[in-house]
């Protein structure tokens, strides 16, 4: 029988790699898409899937649409991968990201408990809720020390999938995911606005980048790589918490080498440090351990920092070219 799933947040970066890999999976997929002004869908254009999703007006922030997008579904899988997910917006933004990235899962989660018990469900949890770390690796057993809204606001969710699971027995799971990109990185994130900058700098249409804290460390991955173990979470008979990661910490300033050196140029020409990019409480470093899921969910990283850099290069390349 297909199955049919409903994705939160699937105009974003996640969303997009989640809906095709669904898709081509054979699920019916439901997408839960806030109103905008603009055109919001160009990612799910990009990976040839934007036809092919039954969109459900909704947001967050209002538990009625949210329990109505349930209902419409009936999915037996939920993604909330929702979220205003900047981290530097979230103090410029503090009750708004709480309430979307926090609160909002408990919109869904009582929408599934009341409506629909036998759904699974997963969290889109992060690496910044470690922020200050209190572990060199980070597992599912380090203590969370969040240094953002951000970061406080998805403690919440987390926490309240972790007490739905208990209190309710749904299967809830949380995916506590590291840094990952791709070509459909937002622009604001580090990774993109550098492979953006890199390849306007290399055809002339950019003097320079200026950047904020370029010694902090990321484990960054592939976004396509890790919506797979969103997939395996929700396959597993027990819900549970898993670390995806790649175990690997890179600086910016090693992110930006890797970057313009694959269109010849030396970033230490072009970049500049510039204050405003600071934030007011840095995640110096994060480095994650992902060996439970390795060893429950059978997965693994399969891009690693190089590959991954030089395929949002050579996307931005030609993208900046036909501007
Ligand atoms: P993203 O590209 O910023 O996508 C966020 C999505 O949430 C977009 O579809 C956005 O819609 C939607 N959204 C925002 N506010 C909403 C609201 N009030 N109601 C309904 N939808 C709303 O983020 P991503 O990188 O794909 O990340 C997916 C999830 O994983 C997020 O929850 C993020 O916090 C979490 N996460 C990401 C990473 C990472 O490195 N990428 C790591 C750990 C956890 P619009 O497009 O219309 O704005
Ligand atoms: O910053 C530093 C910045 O904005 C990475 C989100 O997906 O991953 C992401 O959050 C690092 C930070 O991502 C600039 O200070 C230096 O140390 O790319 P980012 P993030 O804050 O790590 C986590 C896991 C999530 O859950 C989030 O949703 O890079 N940095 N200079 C800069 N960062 C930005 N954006 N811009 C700069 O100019």
């Amino acid at each position: 029988m297909t199955k049919s799933a409903l994705i939160t947040g699937i105009t974003g970066q996640d969303g997009a790699y989640l809906a095709k890999l669904l898709l081509d999976k054979g699920y019916k997929v439901h997408g839960l898409v806030a109103r905008r002004s603009s055109d919001s869908r160009w990612r799910l254009r990009e990976m040839g899937v934007e036809g092919d999703i039954v969109y459900l007006d909704g947001d967050m922030a209002d538990a009625c649409s949210v329990q109505r997008a349930v209902i419409k579904s009936a999915p037996d899988e939920v993604y909330n991968l929702a979220a205003q997910s900047f981290v530097a917006a979230s103090w410029d933004q503090p009750v708004t990201t709480g309430i979307v990235d926090g609160l909002g899962v408990t919109h869904l989660l009582e929408a599934i408990r009341q409506f629909s018990p036998h759904t699974r469900f997963y969290q889109a949890s992060t690496s910044e809720m470690f922020g200050l770390i209190q572990a060199e690796r980070q597992d599912e057993n380090t203590p969370f020390y969040p240094r953002s809204p951000y970061g406080v606001a998805k403690l919440y969710g987390h926490w309240i999938t972790v007490n739905y699971r208990e209190s309710f027995n749904l299967h809830a799971s949380s995916g506590i995911l590291f840094n990952h990109e791709s070509p459909l990185r937002g622009i604001e994130f580090v990774t993109r606005k550098v492979t953006d900058a890199a390849a306007r700098i290399k055809q002339g249409k950019q003097q320079e980048l200026r950047l904020g804290n370029i010694d902090a460390k990321r484990d960054w991955g592939f976004a396509g790589d890790y919506v797979e173990a969103m997939w395996l979470m929700l396959q597993q008979d027990k819900a549970d918490d898993f670390v995806v990661a790649t175990g690997v910490t890179t600086t910016v300033r090693e992110m930006c080498q890797i970057a313009f050196e694959h269109v010849g140029l030396d970033y230490r020409d072009f970049v500049k440090i510039d204050p405003a990019f600071f934030r007011p409480a840095e995640v110096d470093v994060l480095l994650g351990n992902p060996a439970k899921a390795q060893r429950l969910l059978g997965w693994k990283p399969k891009t690693d920092l190089q590959t991954l850099i030089r395929m949002m290069m050579d996307a931005d390349m030609k993208r900046v070219a036909k501007e």
